[in-house]
This record gives C-alpha cells, structure tokens and sequence, in this order.
C-alpha cells in the first residue's frame, strides 16, 4: 500500500500534476457569506476514437447532478486538465494545463468554460493554482528554478511574484480572506506565511505525509491530507495556528484532497474507498460534514474522479431600507 501513497505522491507532484504584493487582498469587515454552489473536479475522460484518455474539468452540483465538461485541454486531445479552482465569487475558473510531463501552464477562464485563457509562457510545471479573495491574483507552485516555489501573479498573467526561495518543493497553496497562504513543503509538512512571503510558521509536526491543505474562507479551519497515522491517507483538521488537531477519516482506502465547503460546514474529497474492483485509480468525489460525519458518494463511474472546488455562490445582503421621511 506504501507504493500506493507514492503514486499519489508522484501524481500530486507533477504526472496528473501532478513579495510584495502590490495590492494585498486584505479583506475590510467580515468575509463575505457564500452559499455552496457546483463542485468542479478533474475526470480522465475519453478524448478519441481509439479509447486513448485525458483529463478535463468538470462541474456538477453536490448531488451529482447537471454534469458539465467544461475544458477541452485547449484544443490539444493529449493534454491534461487538472486542479481546477473557484475564484471568490465563484465566477472564475483557473487551472493547471499540463502540456508534457515538463510543462505545465495555468489556464482561467469563466465557470462555464467559455473564454479561457493562457496565462503562463514558458517551460516548467506551473500547478495547484488558487485565487486571491479579491480576484486580483493568482497564488501558485511552480518548479521554475529547478524545485517547487509558491508564486503570485496577477489573474492576467502579469506582475510575477516569487513568494518562497529554498530547496524544497513548497506546493498546493491554499489563501484566506486576509492573504495568509497555508501550504505543504515536500508533502511532509503544512506550513502557512503572509500574503508577502514573510512570517513563514510551521503548522504540523508529525511523521508521514502531511499534504493538499485547504483553509475556509474566514481562515478560520484547515483541512488537509496525512497517513501519519500508519495505512493510506485519511483527511484531518486543525485551527490555523496549528492546535485542534483533528482525524476525520478512518477507511483502510486513500482520502485526500479535502476542500472546505464556502459555507464552511462540508467537505468534499477524493477517495478510492468505494471501487470494489481492486482498482487503485477509481478515485470518487465525496462530501460529509465539517466534523467528519455523513460521507456521500458523489461520482461512481470507474473513471479517476479528482480534485474537487467548491463554487461559492455569494449572496449580498438585503439592501437597507431608506430612512423614513
Ligand atoms: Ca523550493
Ligand atoms: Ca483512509
Ligand atoms: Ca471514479
């Protein structure tokens, strides 16, 4: 089963794969509330006449329900769509292209698929893209010098920004409201710094993996992935100082991927728990509660079901009646 883990070790860090800020997504007052819309992930589908499989991004409600392709691998059947994201308003899409197994470009486009563009140029593995709250930026990892880094630039493709500078693959970056990236060095540990690089905190200690961190919204929770525990993965918790540890999984099959629902009280992820088939890829999308509880199956086709975001679907509040005369 260790072999398992480090295939989807390998496929976190590239095959499926896998500052300044100049104006920092500080959030004034509280996080806006968003309500849970579709769920996007990433399906290895069939793209040709002779059986031949690639993935692409699609989205579907939470039920399973008005499934969509919505990439195309840019026109090019072989290549791979993969960690696709939501911005804040749930209007945007941005995700990883990978090209060929050293090449990999970050695509946005609306959430529906239509006007998607290439924002990225040049040969190395840009990957686990994220929005900034206020949709200015895109924070990514990159092994542009040789390992992974977490980048930031702007949502048009401009303004490159290098955020961490080591030895060490610093990947899947996740963002809260007020910038702080949470992040995962060599898959080993979650660490979280500011929206400038500075303030660099290590979260977890533990042996094992400790991987693919998500962070609500308000910054408040931290989900992430760790076989720290002994077997295959399992999903976990913590506040995001690190405490309140948490095991929310407890399956012999592989969970990772947690995404914390906009709403705050789900999670969806990727498990291979529900193929009966002894086929290790049959990952599906699942959700349950914040606390652990309730998983549902979500997709149950043999396909490799990854990756999931969760749309948010932001609603305003009611408009405050005039004054009387
Ligand atoms: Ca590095
Ligand atoms: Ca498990
Ligand atoms: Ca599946």
């Amino acid at each position: 089963m260790t072999s398992f883990r480090n295939r989807w070790r390998t496929l976190i860090g590239g095959v499926l794969l896998a500052l300044l800020v100049t104006s920092p997504a500080a959030i004034a007052g509280p996080v806006p509330i968003a309500q849970n819309g579709k769920i996007a992930f990433s399906r290895n589908v069939t793209v040709s006449g002779n059986g031949s499989k690639a993935h692409r991004i699609l989205t579907m409600t939470p039920l399973g329900t008005q499934l969509t392709t919505v990439s195309n691998g840019g026109g090019v059947i072989t290549n791979d769509d993969t960690f696709a994201s939501y911005s804040w308003n749930g209007s945007r899409i941005v995700l990883s292209r990978e090209i060929s197994t050293s090449e990999r470009q970050l695509v946005t486009m609306n959430s529906d698929g239509s006007g998607s563009k290439t924002i990225t140029q040049g040969v190395s593995r840009k990957t686990t893209p994220v929005f900034t709250a206020d949709g200015s930026r895109i924070i990514y990892a990159s092994d542009n010098d040789g390992d992974y880094e977490i980048y930031s630039r702007k949502a048009d493709g401009s303004g490159l920004i290098q955020l961490t500078k080591n030895t060490a693959d610093d990947m899947s970056p996740s963002v809260d409201a007020n910038g702080r990236i949470f992040f995962t060095r060599d898959n080993e540990d979650i660490f979280r710094m500011n929206s400038d690089g500075s303030g660099i905190v290590q979260l977890t200690n533990s042996p094992g993996w400790n991987s693919t961190p998500d962070v609500s919204r308000s910054g408040a929770v931290v989900v992430f992935s760790s076989d720290r525990d002994g077997g295959e993965t399992e999903i976990y918790s913590m506040k995001s100082d690190g405490s309140s540890e948490t095991r929310l999984t407890n399956d012999p099959d592989s969970d990772v991927c947690p995404e914390i629902s906009p709403d705050g009280k789900q999670i969806a992820f990727c498990t291979n728990r529900f193929d009966t088939g002894g086929d290790v890829w049959n990952y599906d999308i699942a959700t349950m509660s914040i606390g652990g509880a309730g998983v549902k199956q979500i997709t149950k086709l043999p396909t490799i079901d990854v990756e999931p975001s969760w749309q948010p679907v932001v609603t305003l509040p009611n408009p405050v009646p005039p004054p009387p005369m």
